[in-house]
């Protein structure tokens, strides 16, 4: 295709389409209308690759997430397709410029953070390998929603990203599955029938998902919560208007709105509801598909593998059970073994307020045959396992972590350490008897978005010195080794990353109304705000530099820039409060004319996937600081890594793997381990012992506490500082003085731009294992059993 043929293709689209001419057209309409010609090459390798899976038939990977943070889309196609050249030439042709284009579309936010991002690179990696897969979720009309600040507080407003035209997704009028929830249990023939009381349609919305070179593309299906019948006419009739409407109202709030909860527990029935409505649907999809094809029910295990993203789709273990044995008529017993040879569970956190359990009343109320098979699988498993002391009910409530462990034939963590972890607290028991379902499966990011899209300079370096084998085999970063020492190569290198802090500085100008000196360190913290990953030891640490700059301006200070983003739970007090207290430093610190040559804070408001593609490849370094043993993976510490950034960071989840690869000399750790900081909790005052030591802590604490950010409200945060300088659970205080020497350990090494771009570089050369496509291929060996149905 030339870049003619596709302006043509554009503005036919344009035309009949979207009813316009380019005359009137916005850049909206010229986003659609590229959109459709795009989407039309994308449609013939979907065409192409479904045709080759229906012809061979082969084990299909289906993939159970609530959340697909897939971001923008058009981008990714266009790269994936290798359409850049022609769709650049194309819209230059019609006056526009494909950046500006590309960025008019809406980011789809249909997930939290590292769980949902991790689903949508795990898609783009299937589709890249030619593994044939179903990823399968909820369409949120509402996704996380959009963040605001107010006098430094987080505003929460809502995302509606459907409200504009969504080209990538087709509706499957013919593709629909009646969900029922209630109702009560009776039995006919011997067998148990459900009549669930209320109904919802799922409606499927499928979105085609290409490959590296487009050689593949697979599906995520998305399902969307419709009124079982339309709206009460009768009622209607009578006058009563808005009680006509309500069935429909009530139908749609399954998919109204995703949670915007991330390692919180959510205890409503909605969450509840959402988690069975798109497991159920998912399953009798893949059964109907299965069906179709005529296989056995027995042999479901060879043609389905069905992964679930946490235990949100944990209820997949009792209703694959009842839609084989209450409805087809499989034993029970045969019915569990072939269920768990389909399921298999990822499990991204150990923190003990995520672990999802459901109060046994709600869970009868709501699926009340659900809760007897779950009774029948806790006494087949008691059966198996003689002496065993897990069950899957305690204290009145149902546990969807035992659940998932006990129906999956392989559970997976998200690092080494992470999976260890999960052996020796959450699973241990159920390691001790099922000692060989436990694998790990260190996470990945899909090196198209990342490296390729989102940072072009140094994707053009790399192929010009290595060739362009690297972008589906990361590993060949490798090769890059042999440049490290070759002067010319890190200059170029040096000049990528200046080039891309100056892009960000200028947007950051344009956008935000901010000015920083590219020069400086971009220092850079973005991910959720929670207690565990340390927002508050990085502001802390800001303040007692700030105040270190303040006694001595002349000391030679490394300027640097600390930018901070990430959203906080709407609940979640405690973090909004940092978000709250990072915001009144800066007010503060950017203000000050003796300090802020040498330091400045940004809080950028509304983190999401696009933000992170614009900022981290202008990031000299990547705060990873958690409380060691807390952090499941990370994935965001992957992207830094590869885009050059290094890494000031704790032992804690894929780090540790991190700094093996890029070597000791290239990350900037602090901190204690894992088993110290259990042993450092049990020190009594461990806080107290730490401020004392160091004053620099205790003075900062000092002027956050007496006001020095809040001089209108001196003691806004009393809770803060209490909770730091009481109990201090992650241990922000005792890990505090290790922290400050790793910040001066990279302030001297970026204070040497030989040493620093060396650094860096190696980070990239040194990062290639951490591709989702590595992961993936983890995945499809240690769990799948599946292989790709392309030639590599
Ligand atoms: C949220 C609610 C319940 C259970 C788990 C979560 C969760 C975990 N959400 N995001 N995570 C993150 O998952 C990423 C991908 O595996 C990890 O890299 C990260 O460490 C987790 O915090």
């Amino acid at each position: 295709m030339t870049a003619a043929d596709l302006r043509d293709a554009i503005l036919r689209h344009l035309a009949y389409e979207l009813g316009t001419d380019p005359g009137h057209a916005t850049l909206h309409d010229w986003r659609i209308a590229l959109s459709l010609a795009v989407r039309d090459r994308l449609v013939d390798r979907w065409f192409a690759a479904n045709s080759a899976t229906r012809a061979a038939q082969p084990k299909r990977v289906y993939y159970l997430s609530m959340e697909f943070l897939i971001g923008r889309l058009l981008e990714d196609a266009i790269v994936n397709l290798r359409l850049e050249d022609q769709a650049r030439g194309a819209l230059a042709d019609l006056g526009l410029e494909l950046d500006a284009v590309v960025q008019n579309e809406p980011d789809a936010a249909l997930g939290n953070g590292g769980l949902g991002r991790l689903a949508a690179c795990f898609m783009e990696s299937l589709a890249t390998i030619g593994c044939p897969a179903f990823g399968y979720g909820i369409r949120y009309e509402n996704g996380l929603f959009r963040q605001s600040f107010q006098d430094g507080r987080q505003v929460e407003e809502p995302e509606d990203w459907l409200s504009q035209f969504h080209a990538w997704e087709f509706e499957r009028r013919d593709v629909a599955q009646e969900i029922r929830f209630g109702g009560e249990v009776t039995e006919k023939d011997g067998r148990a029938v459900w009549t669930g009381a209320e109904a919802v349609i799922a409606a499927a919305f499928d979105t085609p998902i290409i490959g590296w070179k487009g050689r593949w593309a697979n599906t995520l299906r998305l399902w969307s919560a419709q009124p079982l019948h339309g709206f009460d006419l009768a009622r209607f009739n009578r006058g009563e208007y808005a009680a006509a409407a309500e069935p429909e109202a009530t139908a749609r709030t399954i998919s109204r709105v995703l949670y915007p909860d991330d390692t919180t527990g959510q205890g409503k029935e909605l969450r509840l509801k959402q988690e069975y409505f798109f497991t159920a649907a998912s399953l009798r999809d893949i059964l109907r598909r299965f069906e179709e094809e005529g296989g056995a029910l027995a042999d479901l295990p060879k043609k389905a593998a069905i992964q679930l993203n946490d235990t949100h789709p944990a209820i997949a273990g009792p209703e694959l059970v009842r839609l084989l044995h209450d409805e087809r008529g499989m034993a029970l017993d045969e019915a569990i073994a072939t269920a768990r040879g389909c399921l298999s569970y990822t499990n991204h956190t150990l923190m003990p307020e995520a672990l999802e359990r459901w109060s046994e009343d709600l869970m009868t109320r709501l699926l009340p045959r659900h809760m007897q098979l779950i009774e029948r699988i806790d006494e087949a498993h008691a059966a198996e396992m003689p002496g065993r002391r897990v069950t899957l009910r305690e204290h009145g409530e149902v546990k969807m972590g035992e659940i998932a462990f006990t129906m999956a034939h392989k559970v997976n963590g998200v690092s080494a350490l992470h999976t260890d972890l999960m052996k020796e607290t959450v699973f241990a028991e159920l390691h001790r008897l099922h000692p060989d379902r436990i694998v790990n499966e260190t996470n990945g990011v899909t090196p198209r978005r990342w490296v390729l899209s989102a940072n072009p300079r140094l994707s053009r370096l790399i192929t010009e010195t290595i060739g362009e084998g690297w972008v589906d085999d990361l590993e060949q970063l490798e090769k890059l080794e042999a440049s490290l020492s070759d002067p010319a190569f890190l200059d170029a290198y040096a000049k990528a990353k200046r080039e891309n802090k100056a892009d960000f500085a200028d947007w950051l100008a344009a956008e935000q109304g901010v000015r920083v000196d590219p020069e400086a360190l971009f220092d850079v913290q973005i991910k959720r705000i929670h207690e565990y990953k340390r927002q508050h030891l990085n502001i802390l640490e800001t303040v007692a530099l700030w105040r270190e700059i303040k006694a001595n301006p002349g000391a030679g200070w490394v300027p640097r820039v600390k930018i901070f983003a990430g959203k906080a739970a709407p609940g979640y007090v405690f973090a909004k409060e940092i978000i709250h207290l990072i915001n009144d430093v800066a007010e503060v610190l950017n203000a000050d004319p003796v300090t802020s040559p040498y330091l400045k804070v940004l809080f950028l408001p509304n983190y999401n996937v696009s933000l992170a593609e614009r900022l981290i490849p202008a990031a000299d370094l990547s705060e990873q600081i958690s409380t060691a043993g807390k952090e499941a993976s990370g994935t965001g510490n992957m992207k830094f890594a590869l885009n050059g950034a290094p890494t000031i960071g704790t032992l804690d989840g894929a780090n540790v793997e991190i700094r093996e690869r890029v070597g000791a000399r290239n990350f900037f750790l602090f901190g204690m381990t894992a088993a110290e900081v259990e042993a450092r909790r049990a020190v009594p005052d461990h806080a107290k012992l730490a401020i004392q030591a160091d004053p620099r802590l205790g003075g900062a604490l000092k002027a956050i506490s007496q006001g020095a950010f809040s001089p209108k409200d001196r003691h806004r945060y009393r809770g803060v500082v209490a909770n730091l300088t009481g109990q201090d659970y992650f241990l922000v205080c005792s890990d505090f003085t290790a922290y400050w020497d790793a910040q001066r350990r990279a302030e001297a090494a970026y204070a040497d731009p030989d040493v620093w771009h060396r650094m860096a570089a190696c980070n990239t050369a040194r990062s290639g294992w951490f591709s989702s496509d590595r992961t993936i291929r983890g995945y499809m060996g240690d769990i799948w059993g599946t292989v790709p149905l392309v030639a590599e």
